[in-house]
């Protein structure tokens, strides 16, 4: 095994585990008084010096902001060729009754054999007309999300893990349910949502070498044999798979369409992130411990670096992001801005207390950083000027929580996206412990 190969597996086994005893790597900067004076990028700038003023501004410097972000940051994605090909694996009542379980599987190119994707999607069985849905990826497979045995395992690349029936590469049996403590499937059926999911590693497996089982590899320019400097990174790819699901829900009667949230956590909420910018037909966004790349800000350093992520995960972002390591002011754009290509639409970052490696203040700050934006159109985004103590969820448009513990996705997370998701869709919440989140006053 090379020295570089070596530190991405010992960077897998520390991380991605997800574990709530996340390591904190020795030789960063977790000391608030230690983070550099910096001055971020002002979104309401246009790139030629002059003022945002308007709503109407905005639209043009919002793509300003958005290109910026695909030139130096998550690369630019090619559209993608031919139609929407889908094949139904199964339909059926799960769940003991609670759920309908549509299984389907959406091809990524116009090669049937090309990049493909299982999309497994639960919807509450009581449902009478179309409900909301929230959609995200699960790093070890659909089968993994809950013990349900109708749960096709997929057959794609995955990191090995005993823990999660991972062997050869290979999912099996062993991990069915093994990550249901991050998926709250009753409850968010019972909250009368859809939850739709994939296996990211179906869209493109996470290591170095994936775009190369990718659709990346399937748009490759002409006389190219790897993806430009400014090109997508895996975090595009995947999230051009998001994109494709959207494009499925559209199809299927039983979701509304206008009211799909697209969740993701750590690396999937990076994803998550760059999803609801790039494609606005998200309705509203959820990332759960994004940190570095997602919801951090940059040039705070603090935790995570970009020279640290773009050394360990040299496939997540586009090859020209390379020029910040260690020179993030001169990035035309800080994470804030990422935050700001949502507005007017909700948006909720979340961070967890001992998540230090993720800078919860740090994404507490482009939550805030990028309240102007939503002023703009009006609205109060997080609202506060400080983070607040620990499970008290802020915000209005902008959501915001510190949460107990680590790395992880937890009941109280879903609890607080699940609110947050009923306000904003004007939903009476019938369940109990969904007491609507007092918005912030205008
Ligand atoms: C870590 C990485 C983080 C975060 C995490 C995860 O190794 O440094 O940025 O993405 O992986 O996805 O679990």
């Amino acid at each position: 095994m090379r020295f570089h190969s070596f530190l991405i597996a010992i960077a897998c086994v520390l991380f991605l585990g997800g574990s709530s005893v996340v390591a904190q790597p020795k030789g960063f900067n977790y000391d608030e008084s230690k983070v550099p004076k910096f001055e971020l990028p002002d979104s309401l700038i246009f790139d030629d010096g002059s003022p945002v003023k308007s709503v109407a501004d905005w639209k043009k410097r919002r793509a300003e902001v958005l290109q910026l972000f695909r030139d130096h940051v998550y690369g630019n994605a090619p559209k993608l060729r031919g139609g929407l090909k889908v094949k139904l694996l199964s339909e059926e009542e799960a769940l003991d009754g609670l759920a309908i379980r549509k299984q389907v599987r959406i091809q990524l190119t116009d090669k049937p054999y090309g990049p493909r994707f299982d999309l497994l999607i639960y919807r509450p069985a009581a449902a009478k007309k179309a409900v909301p849905a929230i959609l995200g990826y699960n790093f070890y497979g659909n089968h993994t999300i809950h013990p349900d045995p109708g749960i096709v395992i997929h057959q794609s690349w995955s990191r090995n893990d005993k823990s999660k029936g991972v062997v050869n590469n290979r999912a099996t049996e062993a991990g069915r349910g093994s990550r249901q403590s991050r998926w709250a499937v009753e409850m968010i059926l019972k909250r009368g949502y859809a939850l739709a999911t994939i296996y990211y590693g179906d869209v493109e497996p996470d290591h170095k070498d994936g775009w190369e089982d990718s659709t990346r590899s399937y748009y490759l320019a002409p006389g190219r044999s790897k993806p430009a400097p400014t090109d997508w990174g895996a975090i595009g790819a995947w999230a051009t798979g998001l994109s494709r699901a959207l494009d499925y829900l559209g199809t299927d009667r039983s979701i509304n369409e206008k009211q799909v949230v697209v969740f993701g956590h750590s690396r999937l909420g990076k994803t998550s992130l760059w999803t609801g910018a790039s494609d606005e037909r998200f309705a509203i966004t959820i990332s759960n411990n994004s940190g570095c790349g997602g919801a951090a800000l940059s040039r705070r350093r603090f935790g995570e670096t970009v020279k640290r992520i773009n050394t360990v995960f040299p496939h997540w972002f586009n090859d020209r992001f390379n020029r910040y390591n260690e020179n993030e002011n001169d990035c035309p754009v800080d994470q804030h801005m990422l935050v700001a290509l949502m507005a007017p639409r909700p948006v909720y970052i979340a961070s967890a207390e001992e998540d230090r490696w993720a800078d919860p203040n740090g994404e507490f700050l482009s939550g805030k950083h990028a309240d102007p934006v939503y002023a703009l159109f009006d609205k109060v985004g997080v609202g506060v000027d400080k983070q607040p103590g620990l499970d008290q969820p802020v915000g209005d448009t902008i959501g915001y929580h510190v949460r107990t513990g680590g790395h992880e996705v937890k009941d109280y997370d879903w609890e607080q996206y699940l609110n947050f998701a009923d306000r904003h869709f004007g939903r009476t919440p019938k369940e109990p412990g969904s007491t609507k989140m007092k918005p912030v006053k205008k």
